[in-house]
């Protein structure tokens, strides 16, 4: 957590073998000062503990929720289930299925209750905490303007890009 206006974002994780890569996710928004709580808590192995942490979350001022999971992932489908915040999953490559398992168990969610896919890993990671900055920013001009700063500051870095001479 970054500042004292409440976790704005839980990070939510299957496993602790999660947080290598999820800890893109709390870099990401703590960089941008969204008060963020990053925890380990498993669909299967703690299905009440899910939905516990879900309902009282925004008691602590939870805005939005990122949950990210591998193998069979039904962690963001969980989350969702228990609120109409919005949830964003992140896919995670572990296991024989190298994440293609986590992708199809995160995106497939039936009609009514939505989770917000994004790519598998560390590009999710990252992507999950831009995403959860932007719908912050929907009622935050302040933040928004970050992400906009973000955006052309990397725009500038690709346009300057030299390449090495051809060998
Ligand atoms: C999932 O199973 C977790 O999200 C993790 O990606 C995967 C393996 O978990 P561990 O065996 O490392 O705890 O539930």
């Amino acid at each position: 957590m970054t500042n004292t206006e409440g976790l704005r974002v839980a990070i939510l994780m299957g496993s602790a073998s999660d947080w290598d890569v999820m800890q893109h996710s709390a870099k990401t928004l703590s960089e941008f000062g969204v008060s963020n709580e990053a925890r380990v808590l498993s669909a299967h192995r703690v299905p009440e503990a899910v939905a516990e942490y879900v309902k009282t979350a925004p008691q602590r001022g939870t805005k939005v929720f990122i949950a990210a999971a591998g193998m069979a992932a039904h962690l963001a489908g969980a989350v969702a289930a228990n609120t109409v915040l919005p949830v964003i999953g992140v896919p995670l490559a572990s296991g024989a299925l190298n994440g293609v398992d986590a992708l199809y168990s995160t995106v497939m969610m039936p009609p009514g209750i939505p989770v917000g896919t994004v790519a598998v890993g560390k590009p999710g990671a990252i992507n999950a905490a831009l995403l959860a900055i932007s719908i912050l920013g929907t009622s935050d001009p302040a933040l928004l303007q970050k992400l906009t700063d973000y955006r052309r500051d990397n725009a500038a870095k690709i346009l300057a890009t030299e390449l090495p001479a051809p060998v």
